[in-house]
């Protein structure tokens, strides 16, 4: 799959804000500071798209974004009309960041919760994880609210560039190792790094398969 083009479409204070879409969307989340928009930019190619910040706690509503890809790479501009799709990507407000007040995380927290569990359009959840540390318990604790609530999500693990391979392989299978032994049942595993570009086609590839999946519903 080959991003076409890829825009900035509106961003909403809550579920009932966000615009009626048609077509498949993928929800990124994570921590703040994981990685959540840098790795919106990498897959879709644009580097200022989504809002990146070495100062957590930025985002603090649903980023909507508008993705047209082209399906065979090989289209000649003549037939690219038929072979468009269009889907979106969601930047939402990373959980546990510190500084701000209990109640104001809390709120952050309900609004996430509220746009996960009841978005209609939503075709799959991007868990992503700092490939750094050793499992935390705030992102254990997000992935058992993802089962609750019967999501289907996948895994990213983070920055990947900024540790020993060896390390984050320990990392990754203590993760997993935790998920298993809860039964929580996740679809794909992806490792990235934005400086490398590493998982950018895996998880285009994946996407893609994602959104054909989501047509065939329909
Ligand atoms: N080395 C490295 N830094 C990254 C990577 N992804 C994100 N960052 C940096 O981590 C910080 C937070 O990134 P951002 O995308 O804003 O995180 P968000 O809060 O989850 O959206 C920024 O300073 C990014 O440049 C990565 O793969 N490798
Ligand atoms: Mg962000």
């Amino acid at each position: 799959m080959r991003i076409h083009s890829a825009k900035y479409l509106i961003s909403s204070p809550s579920l009932s804000a966000c615009p009626e879409l048609k077509g498949p969307e993928y929800a990124f989340i994570g921590r703040s500071n994981v990685g959540k928009s840098s790795l919106i930019n990498m897959i879709t190619g644009c580097k200022n798209l989504a809002k990146t910040s070495s100062v957590p706690g930025k985002t603090r509503l649903i980023n909507h974004f508008e993705i047209i890809s082209c399906n065979d790479k090989k289209t000649k501009e003549i037939n690219l009309k038929r072979k468009l799709s269009k889907w979106f990507i969601v930047d939402l407000p990373g959980y546990g960041y510190a500084s701000v007040s209990l109640r104001e995380r809390q709120n952050f927290l309900r609004m996430i919760e509220e746009y996960l569990r009841f978005r209609k359009n939503l075709n799959h959840i991007f868990l992503l994880i700092d490939a750094r540390h050793e499992p935390q318990k705030i992102d254990i604790d997000f992935a058992f609210n993802l089962r609750q609530w019967k999501k289907n999500f996948s895994l990213i693990f983070t920055k990947t560039d900024k540790v020993k391979e060896t390390a984050f392989i320990k990392n990754l299978n203590l993760f997993t190792e935790i998920l298993k032994n809860s039964d929580i049942r996740y679809h794909r595993i992806f490792a990235t790094s934005v400086p490398k570009k590493a998982g950018k086609e895996e998880i285009l590839t994946f996407l893609d398969l994602l959104n054909n999946e989501f047509s065939t519903k329909l």
